[in-house]
Order: C-alpha cells, then structure tokens, then sequence
C-alpha cells in the first residue's frame, strides 16, 4: 500500500500528492514512453520476445520493460507497458506492427465490433496480468499508471488502418459523412475504454491516464463531442467504481481548448504539450495539477540545453501540484545519459521557501 499524505507538503508518495492537489518537495517525474527503444535492455528483451503485440502480451516480459527504467532512472512512477491499440486487437479489427512502419489495423466492421464489446477485458487479460504482477514487484511507494487511448484518438486509427502524417483526413471525412457510424463507434471505444480501465485499477493500477494525442484535430463543436463528452463520460463512470483513482487526461495539442477540457471533463491532472507556454501552463494549474511539458529535443539533445530549459520548468511550475514529464514520448535516439542527467536535475530540485 502507498503511505498516504497527510497534510501540506508530503510524506508518501510524491506522485499520489500531486495528483491530489499538493505541492510536493521537489515534483514527481516519469516520462512518456520511458520504456522503449532508447533504451539497449529494451532492445535486447525486445528481439527475444517476437513481434510488439508478443512484447504486451506476455506478462512476464511486460513488466521487465515496465520495470526497466526505473532501475536506471528511479523514476516515482512505472507506467504499464502496452499500447493504445489493444483495443482496437480486442474488438476483433486485425492488428499488426511492421518493424519501422508502424500500426497496420484490418477493415474497419462496426457491427462485429459491437457485437465484440462485452469480451474486451477477457481478450486483455493477459495485459491485466501485467498490471498484477508489475504493481506486486513494484517498490510500495512507486505509483503504477494503467492507461488507454480516448476514444477520439483510437477513432483515428481504427477509421485511418494506421497513422496519418496528413491530420488523419479520413478519419475526419467518416465523422462527417457517416455520423451514425461515427457516434456508434465513439459509443463502442467509450465503453470499452472504461472496462478496461476498471479492469487495470482492479488488477493494481493506482492512476490511470487517457491519452488524446489527436484531440488537437477538433475543434469547436468536433471538440465538444469527440473529446469532451466522452473523456466525461469515461471519468464519471471510472469515479463511480473507483473515486479514490486519480485520472490524468492528455489532450495533446488542444491548444486554447485545454481550460474547457480541465473544468468540464473531471479528470484530476492535465497533461500538457509542447505548445504550452509556462504562462499558460501557471494559469491551468490555479485549477488543475499539471504534468509536463519538456520537449523530447531537448531532452535529445541534452547538456546546457537541457539544464537550462528543465530548470525553467520548475521554476514557473513546481510551486503548485506538478508532475515534471515530456510534452510528447521520448524519442527513440535519446541517449539513456539524458534521461539520467534530467532524473538528476528533478530530485536536486529544492523549492526554495
Ligand atoms: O517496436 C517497438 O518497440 C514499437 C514501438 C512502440 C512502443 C515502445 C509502440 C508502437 N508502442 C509502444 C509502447 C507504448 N505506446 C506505451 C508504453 C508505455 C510507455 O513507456 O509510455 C504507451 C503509453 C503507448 C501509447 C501510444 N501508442 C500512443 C499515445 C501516445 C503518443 O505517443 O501519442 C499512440 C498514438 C500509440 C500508437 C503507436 N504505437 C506504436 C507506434 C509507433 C504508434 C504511433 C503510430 C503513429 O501514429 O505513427
């Protein structure tokens, strides 16, 4: 069990008393994708495992990786390995990841998908194992994050066949001229999304983070319906069966959207990218503890850089309730002695008062 803050600044977990609201000693850290290819034990375990979907599918190997950087790094929280893509392989569209080119996703069938909806967790349970097990090893004060994608941004991919360099024009095109089919899916991913999530807090996740990396492609009233409503809908569920699990909502590049996202969805922590200013990001955080937002080339490129830019985080942000993180996942070229050099930066940081 984590030891529970009790007041002020905190005893326990560091990560636990931000997502709660408090300003811890120095913040928190993990990053996005911080298991993964920069990364030669990943490399190694990688090569013996098969393909992708092999790696997240096999619970002993799953949680070496998840447990790998913190073994180097220590950082405060582990998050599950997998991908946002199970769910589409859990709904029945084929999946497969051709080494360097990505996500290839089979057609697209509504009504088997939906006919699919009620095995999503059974199809996942070697992922939930994962979660078990990971949270079991892990050291008690460490924070273990189970995720998903929204709705929106699996939308994407499952309407798309893959990723879009191009703002996933097709995707945009169906929600446009096939509105029933769009909402049936939306309604689909909105309620696997919370089985599933359920399911890892049940398995030993104690946050979980939804992540939108195409929310930044709606606007307007798109925004409204295709990020808002469901992550909303997804948050008062998950609140209903679990309201001690904090939920942290990643609307990448939502822009000017990112206020309305933090008061009308629910979620307790708002991720942040890189196009957030630290001006804006102060003002998000009056309302809402915040994580982010280092831009993974700076941390590729390392040195005075790195020092300088990080430093400049935490001075604007590590005031209130903060969670230091990217602004998007590390890049796979990022030699592993950045990483150690920001851990280093992190816990030498004092707030000063
Ligand atoms: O061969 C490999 O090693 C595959 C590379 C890889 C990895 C390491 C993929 C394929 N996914 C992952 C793991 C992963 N994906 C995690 C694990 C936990 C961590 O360390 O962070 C998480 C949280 C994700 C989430 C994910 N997958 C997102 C959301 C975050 C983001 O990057 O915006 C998205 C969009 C995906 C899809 C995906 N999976 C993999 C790739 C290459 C992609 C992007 C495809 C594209 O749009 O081109």
């Amino acid at each position: 069990m984590l030891k529970k803050a009790v007041s002020g600044i905190e005893t326990g977990s560091l990560m636990l008393s931000a997502l709660q609201g408090k300003k811890t000693v120095r913040p928190p850290f993990w990053l996005m994708r911080q298991a993964g290819r920069y990364l030669p034990e990943y490399r190694e375990l990688r090569s013996q495992a098969g393909s992708f979907l092999d790696l997240c599918f096999n619970p002993k190997l799953a949680m070496e990786v998840t447990l790998q950087p913190l073994r180097r790094f220590d950082m405060d929280a582990a998050i599950l390995f997998s991908d946002i893509l199970v769910i589409p392989f859990a709904l029945g569209q084929s999946l497969a990841f051709e080494a360097g080119e990505g996500p290839r996703l089979g057609t697209l069938d509504i009504a088997s998908i939906e006919n699919a909806l009620s095995g999503v967790s059974g199809k996942l349970s070697p992922v939930l194992e994962t979660v078990s097990r990971t949270r079991q090893a892990l050291d008690p004060g460490k924070v273990l994050i189970g995720f998903a994608g929204s709705p929106w941004t699996v939308a994407c991919y499952m309407i798309e066949g893959r990723g879009s360099s191009q703002g996933f024009l097709k995707t945009k095109q169906f929600a446009l001229e096939n509105p029933k089919d769009h909402s049936r899916l939306m309604a689909c991913l909105t309620e696997a999304t919370i089985d599933y999530l359920s399911a890892q807090i049940k398995a030993g996740a104690d946050a979980v983070q939804l992540f939108d990396s195409w929310a930044g492609l709606c606007q307007g009233r798109s925004f409204e319906t295709n990020i808002i409503e469901p992550t909303r809908q997804i948050v008062r569920e998950l609140k209903i069966r679990h309201p001690h699990t904090p939920i942290i909502g990643f609307p990448r590049q939502a822009g000017g959207n990112y206020a309305a996202y933090a008061r009308l969805t629910g979620v307790d922590a708002l991720g942040l990218d890189t196009d957030v200013s630290l001006e804006q990001a102060a003002t998000l955080q009056k309302e809402i503890p915040v994580q982010g937002n280092l831009d993974p080339e700076v941390l590729l490129r390392g040195g005075d850089g790195l020092e300088r830019t990080a430093k400049s985080i935490l001075a604007a942000l590590a005031g209130g309730p903060f969670i230091f993180n990217l602004g998007h996942g590390i890049i796979k070229e990022t030699p592993p002695e950045h990483v150690a050099l920001l851990a280093n930066i992190i816990k030498g940081w004092r707030h000063a008062g």
